[in-house]
């Protein structure tokens, strides 16, 4: 059955190979996709393979490329196989993509997801030139049926000068329905508040919306989203978990927050995976979730009613996890509901409703800066993503990590960190598998006893302490968050020289 009844739009039908000639080299391109889910199938490719041909003929052709977060190999992967990305935001995760921004070959803008709209909508980013997003359908009237992720999509549709639509017949035609598009919110001074209350509130429509005047391509696809792989929980993440599920009882038991806590927002990979299988085979029950992404973990809490519903910007799910999610899709209706990633990751909406933010991270400092971004001060891994969106304006944060990588070379608490994306300010808990460290209204010296003593591994300890001990003996005017500053980044110095902290 036609997916694209719109007759104006149904026109415009035609192959991803002739949709590609309306993107020009240097364009600015805005896709969807966000972890994974809903980014375009069919353009990527070909516009890959038109790049290629460009290059060949010893032509430039490279874009700017936009999303909402990460996409997946199919999109991100084979543009930067190509070579045909200049610029790149506000999120990535592709590994091939990564090596290029570190060699300097890709200039990346690291964006607090929050932000990376309403920054194009101000003019920061420069003018848009193409948007190519992928949908369910284009129903009659020319309403577009959203796909597995909303993410930027109603800013690019609604700022582009050119819209490519692909149509993928394999996002289930029963998603209509579980959207909530809010209208855009006006650029100051003439802001209103957004009056989302409860997490689960439509304050928008089930649709996107597009001037069927700019859409010059549609391309039809049948392709899945590539799906995320975890692994099961092992002991470390299982003991990650079980600290933070500890501390959340204890919060419900001293009578800050309700016996059906507080709305849940969890990050991307296995650790934050292992915390929401912890919340499944606790006593914890009625839950609710307003995050950015629904991965497995949160399917199962669903699935068993722990869970009541979930407010997300994206799904993040395994083949497995995308097919138990269409098998039973109608039964996840009213229980599940996609916003843009400007509303499920709103500073004012995650203040509001008292959001418990719980993020990964790659290292945090003896007195609690987190660095979730870079990998020995220089290159970048992921992308701070919506995590300082969360963790700033939540009513409590943990940022979670196994205290050692790379096989226990590496302590991942630090004298201080090589990058700072979430501040002492910011920050509340800091998980790792040998316990937790509460910061809340700690000074510097007390955050570092607690951290050191709670959280850093048994091999590292020592020398934390010892770093501390000496820190706060060097000068008496500057013990209130002392440093020895020309020792603080030698564990990393020591890592770059010895291939160990
Ligand atoms: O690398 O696979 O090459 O060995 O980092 O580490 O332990 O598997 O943890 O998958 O939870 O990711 C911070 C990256 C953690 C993620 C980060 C290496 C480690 C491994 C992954 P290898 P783990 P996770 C919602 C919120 C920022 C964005 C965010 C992240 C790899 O959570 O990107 O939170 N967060 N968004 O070996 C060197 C260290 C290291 C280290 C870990 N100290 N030094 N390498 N690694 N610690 C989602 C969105 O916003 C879209």
């Amino acid at each position: 059955m036609s997916r694209v009844t719109c007759p104006e739009v149904s026109s415009r039908i035609m192959t991803a190979e002739e949709a590609v000639e309306f993107i020009r080299p240097g364009d600015n391109v805005g896709m969807s996709g966000f972890t994974g889910a809903g980014y375009p199938k069919a353009i990527p490719p070909a516009l890959a393979a038109k790049a290629r041909a460009a290059h060949d003929a010893g032509e430039d052709f490279r874009i700017g490329l936009w999303t909402g977060a990460s996409t997946a190999p199919q999109a991100d992967g084979v543009l930067a196989e190509a070579h045909a990305i200049s610029k790149r935001l506000p999120y990535n995760s592709d590994p091939l993509l990564r090596r290029q921004i570190n060699a300097g070959e890709v200039d990346y803008v690291d964006a607090h997801l929050s932000h990376s709209a309403q920054q194009m909508w101000f003019g920061f980013y420069g003018p848009l030139d193409v948007a190519v997003i992928e949908v369910t359908a284009v129903l009659p009237d020319g309403l577009l049926v959203p796909g597995s992720s909303v993410g930027n999509n109603k800013t690019w549709l609604d700022q582009a000068d050119r819209v490519i639509l692909e149509v993928n017949h394999w996002q289930p035609r029963e998603l209509e329905g579980f959207h909530d598009i809010y209208p855009g919110t006006a650029l100051p001074p003439h802001r209103r508040p957004l009056v989302l209350t409860e997490p689960m509130q439509r304050i928008g429509e089930p649709y996107l919306k597009v001037d069927p005047a700019k859409v010059v391509a549609v391309v039809e696809t049948r392709e899945p989203d590539a799906g995320a792989a975890f692994s099961a929980p092992d002991d470390v993440s299982r003991a990650i978990a079980g600290h933070a599920l500890d501390f959340l009882r204890g919060e419900v038991g001293a009578g800050r927050m309700p016996p059906e806590l507080l709305p849940l927002q969890s990050g991307v990979g296995n650790v934050a995976n292992a915390v929401l299988q912890g919340l499944d085979d606790s006593e914890f029950t009625s839950l609710v979730a307003y995050t950015e992404v629904l991965q497995d973990g949160m399917l199962d809490l669903l699935d068993s009613g722990t869970l009541r519903a979930a407010s997300t910007a994206s799904f993040g799910l395994s083949r497995e996890g995308m097919e138990r999610f269409h098998s039973g899709i109608n039964g996840y209706k009213g229980r599940i509901l996609m916003r843009s990633e400007e509303i499920s990751n709103h500073p004012e909406v995650v203040r509001r409703l008292g959001v418990i933010a719980m993020n990964g991270m790659i290292e945090a400092d003896i007195y609690g800066n987190v660095n979730s971004t870079h990998v020995m001060g220089s290159s970048v891994m992921n992308g701070i993503g919506g995590s300082g969106d969360f963790a700033r304006n939540a009513y409590l944060n943990f940022f979670l990590t196994p205290s050692t990588a790379k096989g226990g070379a590496i302590s991942t608490i630090v004298p201080m960190v090589s990058h700072v994306d979430h501040t002492e300010h910011d920050v509340h808990v800091v998980v790792t598998e040998h316990g937790l460290a509460d910061l809340r209204g700690l000074s510097p010296r007390a955050r570092a006893e607690r951290i050191i003593a709670n959280c850093a591994h048994p091999d590292f300890r020592p020398r934390l302490r010892d770093y501390l001990e000496r820190a706060l003996a060097q000068r008496p005017d500057a013990r209130h968050t002392p440093h020895l500053l020309d020792e603080a980044l030698s564990w990393h110095q020591r890592y770059l020289d010895t291939g160990r902290m």
